[in-house]
């Protein structure tokens, strides 16, 4: 019986192309010097999409592969992939939840504190030796026991409120509702008055339509001159010429991003200002998680394949 045949939107480790290799036929889209012309050639043969969260599949890709069964995302956020379509043709959708969790939260608590405490400029303070030629690094700011706002209290922004309370702040939240897991922590639903609250606004929660540019310029102005914003979410959730705007006027005290609208390419705005953390969108780049979520994407593609429950279904 011949091998199911996925399209891989992206390229994987060799940890994960090896078993995807063995047990699909695995057309790489993402090395196709002619992209149309590869869904031309093979999609009426493709069963499956292989994708990452910052890649997903949109709706030309989709019904460019009409006997397409199911999109598995390599990552917890599917809103790159047109869910509408998938809907539409009884598409299964799958993504690599709680595996990078942790990992997720942990970057977005070192950007907290790398940022806020200046380490990047104090480990260049050191090796272009302005500390013996210029003296004490200058002073930067504390975090323990300030105001934090975590906007989105799933899983991840779960998981960053727990790791702040380790530094005694005084947390509040956003979401849709107030999540009963949190009775230690202040639920404010507007995201501008948790901004008004918040020294570190955390943007955590999944990004969608209708989530775009909730971090809009009103929430960053309430963020104000002495705060930061730490987005480990999308780039889509913030309105980044508002950012940008607020940081070159230092209506905004500083941000720690590891998202870009058009990453890998940046506005290079973002490259003249020194009140910025940026980040190559590595927040779940650890061995050890995306070994775990290469599995789940095999996992999930072999338990169709074979008629079985979905370890991680998102539709
Ligand atoms: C992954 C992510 O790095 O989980 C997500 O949605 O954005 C990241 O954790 C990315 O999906 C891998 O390409």
């Amino acid at each position: 019986m011949s091998k199911p045949e996925i399209l891989q939107v992206g390229p994987y480790p060799e940890w994960d192309q090896g078993p995807l290799d063995a047990a699909f036929t695995m057309h790489r889209y993402f090395e196709a010097g002619d992209k149309a012309a590869l869904l031309e050639d093979v999609g009426s043969r493709i069963r499956g999409i292989a994708t990452r969260g910052e890649l997903g599949a949109n709706r030309a890709m989709i019904e460019a592969c009409p006997n397409l069964e199911v999109v598995s995302v390599y990552g917890v956020g599917y809103d790159a992939v047109d869910l509408e379509a998938c809907r539409e043709k009884g598409i299964r959708v799958t993504n690599t939840p709680d595996v990078l969790t942790n990992d997720v939260a942990d970057l977005g608590i070192a950007m907290m504190l790398v940022q806020s405490r200046g380490m990047i400029g104090a480990e260049a303070w050191v090796r272009d030796g302005s500390w013996a030629q210029r003296g004490l690094y200058p002073l930067k700011h504390r975090v323990w026991g300030k105001k934090a706002g975590v906007l989105g209290l799933g899983r991840i922004g779960y998981e960053v409120a727990k790791r702040l309370s380790g530094f005694d702040l005084d947390i509040a939240y956003s979401d849709v509702a107030e999540k009963d897991y949190a009775r230690d922590w202040t639920f404010i639903g507007d995201p501008v008055e948790l901004a008004r609250h918040a020294d570190f606004f955390f943007v955590t929660l999944a990004a969608s339509a209708a989530t775009r540019h909730i971090v809009s310029r009103d929430v960053i102005e309430a963020v104000g001159p002495d705060g930061m914003i730490i987005n480990i979410s999308r780039a889509s959730n913030i309105d980044e010429d508002a950012l940008l705007d607020a940081l070159e006027n230092r209506t905004l005290g500083a941000a720690a991003l590891d998202v870009f609208e058009g990453e890998p390419s940046l506005n290079p705005r973002f490259l003249k200002l020194d009140n910025v953390l940026l980040q190559p969108h590595h927040a779940s780049g650890t061995f050890e998680t995306r070994k775990a979520m290469g599995k789940l994407v095999r996992d999930n593609l072999e338990a169709h394949f074979a008629g079985e429950a979905l370890p991680t279904p998102v539709l």
